[in-house]
């Protein structure tokens, strides 16, 4: 048998989409169980995507089940693209269009400034499939703001969602008015309102912010969260190396030495960064139905963005493509960062086919906290940093997905290729 090769992995992506789109689009009240426990059901429910077909055929074997799917093998919705979220920081220097920001000095500090607003918009999680969403700047997930440790992050935010609702960051904030809660500062901001959060960039590390207005399930499944990363400091690193690292024998020179290049690679604004690919990942889940349990799950938002779609084979994508795995260069180190944003499931989960990598609990430590893994889970809200080296492996197709096999098979299944 030949090792996963374009064509197979095209089909597989297809496949799975296929039969989640097809129950979403068909059955209003659709359940996860529907999608993964019989594909009879799932073939009916596929008479709703606006084909005349009347008996598509269950999911496996028949090659005409393939036929029926280009009416929704493109996602209607380009605003957001998976593809240029993975790689899009928000510094204060250079980001995304739809994030209006600045960075200055202030009483001798960094600041780097945001604008965000709160909006009440519609989604596409899968082909066709649309969510009714609460969004940072009309975006799931919210923009990834970027900083480095002890600078000011100042977020200019305005409420024009029909609900109230606030900015919580995972940081340590040492003014309780920051900190983005009904109870404190501000409270709720209810719609035209607007307040400026003012946060210190601490600790180095992976980051999450998130609305804390009640319900907080609903507030955050509805797509209110996004992801900090803090850069750490060189020249604090060097200063005061333990604060990095979980180890309590005696630093030597060599070690500081270590951990300020470590450090320097993880601060974009340092060229030992450039080096490195860096990635973000927020592992999020929608409820289309309402009922607490989700139907579709993904990295970024949009079930199976990075599965495999047609290709030439040599990594040429058809023009429109939106649905394609995520290409390295083998030789480049990989660097995710990784949060959990999954609502109603206690954890979620990744998994690396073929490879192992080094994972760094919260991103706060230069070490890793866990070698040579190849799952990692996270509670909500947990985050960290998965590194990956790939420059021993034979170029192709590598994948990776959520290791809750259920979540793979209900949208979050994804590739790495590597070329
Ligand atoms: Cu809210």
């Amino acid at each position: 048998m030949p090792s996963i090769d374009y064509e197979s992995a095209a089909d597989v992506t297809k496949r799975l989409e296929q039969r989640l789109v097809g129950s979403l689009t068909g059955e209003t009240s659709v359940s996860r169980r529907t999608v993964l426990g019989s594909l009879g059901v799932a073939g009916s429910a596929a008479v709703g995507l606006g084909s005349s077909r009347a008996s598509a055929s269950p999911g496996h074997g028949g090659d005409d089940t393939h036929g029926n799917f280009g009416s929704v093998g493109e996602y209607q919705d380009l605003d957001f693209d998976p593809h240029e979220f993975l790689t899009a920081f928000n510094t204060g220097d250079s980001g995304q269009d739809n994030v209006p920001q600045q960075v200055y000095e202030e009483d001798g500090r960094t600041v780097r400034e945001f604008e965000f607003t709160a909006v009440d918009t519609t989604i596409t999680i899968a082909p066709g499939v649309e969510f009714q969403a609460w969004a940072f700047n009309g975006q799931v997930p919210g923009p990834t703001i970027r900083a480095v440790e002890g600078d000011l992050i100042r977020v200019k935010f305005t409420n024009l969602g029909r609900h109230a609702h606030t900015i919580h960051p995972h940081l340590k904030n040492l003014n309780p008015r920051m900190d983005g809660i009904p109870q404190n500062g501000p409270g709720v901001l209810e719609t035209g309102e607007s307040f400026t959060y003012e946060w210190i960039a601490q600790p180095a590390g992976t980051h999450f912010y998130h609305c804390h207005s009640l319900p907080l399930k609903e507030h955050i499944h509805r797509g209110l969260y996004g992801t900090i990363i803090v850069d750490p400091d060189p020249e604090r690193v060097r200063e005061n190396p333990r604060d990095y690292v979980n180890y309590p024998g005696p630093i030597t020179d060599d070690m500081r030495t270590r951990f300020v290049e470590e450090a320097k690679s993880r601060n974009h604004e340092y060229a030992e960064n450039d080096a490195v690919n860096e990635m973000v990942m927020v592992m999020n889940s929608f409820d289309t139905n309402f009922d607490g349990g989700n139907e579709v799950y993904a990295a970024n938002t949009r079930a199976f963005a990075y599965g495999v779609g047609s290709t030439d084979g040599t990594g040429n994508w058809t023009a429109g493509e939106t649905k394609r795995p995520i290409q390295i260069d083998k030789n480049e180190r990989q660097r995710v960062y990784l949060s959990n944003a999954t609502e109603f499931d206690l954890i979620n989960s990744f998994h690396t086919h073929s490879q192992f990598f080094d994972y760094y609990d919260h991103g706060t430590t230069l070490t890793p906290t866990r070698k040579t893994v190849d799952t990692i889970m996270q509670t909500q809200a947990q985050r960290g940093i998965i590194e990956l080296d790939y420059s021993d492996h034979e170029p192709g197709l590598y994948m990776f997905h959520a290791h809750q096999s259920e979540f793979a098979e209900l949208g979050w299944m994804s590739f790495f290729e590597v070329v």
